[in-house]
């Protein structure tokens, strides 16, 4: 009979994260963000700590820069003294962002800390009272990337003890990211492991139950597509079952959100139903970046609603400068609700029905922004678009071109 063994799973702290798109920031609030993955790893700590955790599994990209600042491992080594303080050990491996050959400072660690250092699997045992409870399988990146498969080399080591196998890398199936030690999901279960602690992919998933392969997400958003919660795992084995809770340590959350504006909505009371919004979001969330959509009618001329929301959108970011739990409009997009039956437009044999049929034959934007996003300069910056706001750009298109199309008829 084994022991219940408790443990956190968290991946992807990119600690220090320098947000290089948020240098426009007024001061305060860009030292938030710049704190921001030091706080949510703190809360992470403080998790494992009051949930009493046997351990801590870290899978991969700890450090943001290869280079890993000192700030950076300083803050870690704290957070990882105060573990071994509280008896809790942590597994570390490294990921294609923190590998192991890149220059930086070494730091001593406390016992109680596991450093996976090699690309070869090894397992590294977890006692808990002079009794061999679990093995921890696991590698770290040498280089910036490891292109091999690595889930073959995973073996238990004896069905007395649970074996978790710790991977940062990616289902070969997805191409949004780059591919990286690739993986299906029947590869990692022939290898019979009790829990698979992923890490690479910042979006939380879980990929399968009985036994679990997780993706534990990053632990602070670093930008509009990272939204919402984000956070780490408490994991419970126990012989036949295993249980997962999900505990939140972002300190800033990226929010997408639609406002419905009904119509005769005048500035007045458009600036009220804006003010609770944020306050509502406020108490939600805390610190937020929020792209609000405001659907249906705005009080302005059609010709001056863009200036007017951008001015709209400064005076109200302007009040968030000096509060503790800001909420900052990052975008505001309007969409207007369109006075035209689509479909019927559609079905037309005049132009605006050709138009539209071209849209929905429409597959791919790539050659049209290709150009802008493998732009030398600017690919430093821009990730491709996702699917869904490939779908968006053409949406939006598509409103503009008829707004004014049948306007004009
Ligand atoms: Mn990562």
């Amino acid at each position: 009979m084994k022991g219940s063994i408790r443990f956190l799973h968290c991946a992807d702290l990119h600690l220090d994260s320098p947000f290089k798109g948020y240098y426009h920031l007024p001061g305060p609030l860009f030292r938030d963000v710049r704190e921001s993955t030091f706080k949510a790893f703190d809360k992470l700590i403080e998790h494992a700590v009051e949930q009493q955790v046997d351990f801590v599994l870290m899978a991969g990209d700890i450090f943001d820069q290869d280079g890993r600042s000192l700030k950076a491992q300083l803050h870690f080594k704290k957070g990882l003294e105060r573990l071994a303080e509280h008896h809790i050990h942590t597994y570390v491996s490294h990921g294609n962002h923190d590998y192991m050959s890149a220059t930086f400072y070494p730091m001593t660690y406390p016992d109680y800390v596991h450093v996976f250092e090699t690309e070869e699997v090894q397992s590294i045992p977890f006692y808990k009272n002079g009794e061999r409870l679990a093995d921890i399988h696991g590698f770290s990146y040498e280089q910036r990337a490891v292109h091999q498969s690595k889930h073959q080399d995973f073996i238990p080591s004896s069905e007395e003890i649970y074996n978790i196998g710790m991977l940062h890398g990616s289902l070969s199936t997805n191409t949004e990211h780059d591919v990286y030690a690739p993986f299906s999901v029947e590869q990692l279960l022939q290898r019979g492991m009790d829990y698979w602690a992923l890490g690479h992919i910042h979006k939380r998933q879980i990929l399968h139950k009985d036994p679990y392969i997780v993706y534990p997400g990053n632990i602070q958003g670093r930008h509009r597509n990272e939204q919402g919660e984000k956070g780490c795992y408490i994991v419970d084995l126990f012989e036949n079952t295993t249980s997962l809770t999900f505990c939140p340590t972002e300190n800033i959350q990226f929010i997408d959100e639609t406002l419905q504006i009904e119509q005769q909505t005048n500035l007045h009371d458009l600036e009220t139903i804006v003010q609770s919004w944020k306050n509502d979001k406020r108490m939600e969330c805390g610190k937020a970046f929020i792209e609000v959509t405001f659907q249906g009618s705005l009080p302005f001329p059609k010709e001056q609603e863009n200036s007017m929301i951008e001015e709209l959108k400064d005076i109200w970011n302007e009040q968030e400068e000096e509060v503790a739990d800001w909420v900052w409009i990052t975008r505001v997009h309007t969409s207007i609700t369109p006075d035209w039956d689509r479909e019927q437009l559609k079905n037309g044999a005049h132009f605006i029905g050709e138009l539209i049929r071209q849209f929905d034959n429409y597959q791919d934007i790539e050659e049209y922004v290709h150009e802008l996003l493998y732009h030398k300069h600017m690919r430093k910056y821009l990730q491709p678009f996702s699917e869904e706001e490939k779908q968006d750009i053409l949406n939006r298109a598509e409103q503009l071109l008829l707004q004014e199309l049948v306007k004009g008829e």
